[in-house]
């Protein structure tokens, strides 16, 4: 059954809807946009947002519910999930699921704080869900089967009512699961980049980039190929006296490698001029793989973390982002040449995961340079000074069950697996810290749905001002952040390695 189905979508709407409201080029010059002023992180307040959906019964034709007259209405975007194929290199064309017909989906623009609709389609056999990364929006429009937002239904759609907020850079992908089936979820191309404007300030650049790291051609391997920031040669406060050395599970390893829907080398180059400060949006959307990222010769200006200005600006030679994790950063074109930007894994970069920098009338051969080890570190971007107290802290222990899900492994918290009874309980207007206990040897870039957290504490360095949605916790490591529950509603946390949250590293929290 094709959207034919699917009342009030008849394939012209959905494709005008589709041009006139997103650019789908993913490398963009746009001069001195706005982008420095991000408003309104602390004020808080409830939108008001909506969800309307109706079913297309496969057989049953007549039994769709009628469309409201809001639901007649056009949305301000659209998103239609279905196969597409991505042509990563001539010789290298995968299948998979995307947005639009293609994967990334497009760039979604919106403005802070104005409502919006957002159609979303369904041309799939599965129940599907869109969730908005790093937006403040209440759970049923969350896009979280967990928080109880309704699943987009197989050849069904479901329409997205809510206001963006805060400002920056956001992003939006599926959130099912996918267990052992390593074509659904985060291995699929459901994924694209949202950007929330703030009003006013033009930031101080001459273009700007996005730059999507991702895998494809996913498949079960028994060697762990982590990515992770081993060179950490810190205290490593969380580890167990006596390690269990029990056989692991099967992980997630990959074939092909890209940034946006090319592999290095199969696509245009990035053409700069020498003098130009170009920003970067760099999104790792794998499934799985924590990532290094360099670009030989120049510097990363960064300024914000997962879409929040930073109170400490630092140039930096090597970013390192877990999957769900953004970073902007501006790099000044001083160094002409033909440089590869990419990941510091040979074979992952080899193999794709890189894009090429050219500078006006050069024409050598694209140079890579391996960085000098370093060690990634959140807290040089705050600043100095101590957060009021918090009102409760919540211990969180992390822990993985070598093969506990036979093939694989799970993991738990606080000694359970998903999910909890009752167990991680906040009362609105509460300030918690919550204290992240690693004690396992993977970095885990963990994620707190519809609310973000200020670092306080990592492996018992302090640091204050730095404002995220998703934070690695070093292997061994703890990393402890404040939070203000300010958003009501069920609200999930999990670790967003795909296969981790799926074998039990996830906690639902309630407020009472
Ligand atoms: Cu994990």
């Amino acid at each position: 059954m094709g959207h034919a189905a699917v009342r009030g979508f008849p394939s012209g709407v959905i494709a005008k809807g589709f041009w006139q409201h997103t650019a789908a080029r993913l490398e963009e010059s746009v001069d001195r946009r706005d982008f420095l002023k991000f408003g309104g992180v602390a004020a808080i307040e409830l939108s008001a947002a909506k969800l309307l959906m109706s079913q297309a019964q496969p057989g049953m034709p007549g039994m769709q519910s009628a469309p409201t007259p809001a639901e007649n209405s056009k949305a301000d975007f659209t998103l239609r999930i279905a196969p597409v194929t991505v042509e990563l290199a001539p010789s290298r064309i995968i299948s998979t699921i995307g947005y639009n017909g293609t994967s990334p989906g497009p760039i979604l623009r919106m403005k802070e704080g104005k409502p919006v609709t957002v159609d979303v389609i369904n041309e799939t056999d599965v129940p599907e869900l869109v969730h908005w990364h790093g937006l403040f929006i209440p759970a049923e429009v969350d896009g979280v089967e967990e928080e109880n937002t309704p699943m987009v239904p197989p050849h069904g759609h479901i329409r997205y009512q809510f206001t963006p907020r805060p400002a920056g850079t956001r992003w939006y992908h599926t959130h099912t699961m996918a267990g052992s089936d390593l074509h659904r979820g985060a291995y699929t191309g459901q994924f694209g980049f949202l950007m929330i404007e703030a009003a006013g300030n033009p930031g101080n650049y001459d273009r700007e980039v996005f730059l999507a790291l991702r895998e494809w051609e996913p498949f079960f391997n028994p060697e762990a190929e982590d990515d992770d920031d081993s060179s950490n040669a810190g205290p490593q406060p969380e580890r167990p006296k006596v390690l269990d050395t029990s056989t692991p599970g099967l992980e997630v390893g990959y074939q092909m490698f890209s940034i946006n829907d090319k592999s290095m080398g199969a696509g245009e180059p990035i053409r700069v001029q020498q003098g130009q400060k170009v920003l970067m949006h760099l999104l790792n959307a794998s499934a799985s793989m924590n990532r290094r990222i360099a670009l030989p010769g120049h510097k990363f200006q960064v300024l914000a973390l997962d879409g929040n200005p930073v109170p400490t600006p630092q140039s930096v030679d090597v970013l390192y982002l877990g999957p769900g994790e953004r970073i902007d950063a501006i790099v000044e074109m001083n160094q002409p040449g033909v440089w590869i930007l990419g990941t510091d894994t040979d074979d992952a970069r080899n193999a794709g995961m890189g894009i090429l920098f050219e500078y006006a009338n050069q024409h050598k051969q694209p140079q890579w340079t391996a960085p000098a080890k370093s060690f990634w570190d959140y807290t040089i971007f705050g600043r100095a000074g101590a957060q009021p107290a918090p009102d409760a802290t919540i211990d969180m222990i992390f822990q993985k069950v070598p093969s506990g899900a036979g093939l694989f492994n799970s993991w738990t918290v606080n000694g359970k697996e998903y999910p909890h009874d009752q167990e991680f309980m906040l009362k609105q207007g509460g300030r918690y810290r919550l204290v992240f206990r690693n004690r396992s040897e993977d970095d885990h870039p963990l994620h707190m749905h519809r609310h973000s957290f200020e670092i306080v504490e990592i492996n018992g360095k302090a640091t204050s001002g730095v404002m995220k949605d998703t934070v690695i916790i070093p292997g061994y490591g703890r990393v402890s952040v404040d939070m203000i529950a300010d958003q009501p509603g069920l609200t999930l946390f999990h670790c967003h390695i795909q296969q981790h949250m799926d074998y039990g590293f996830k906690a639902l929290f309630r407020y009472s």
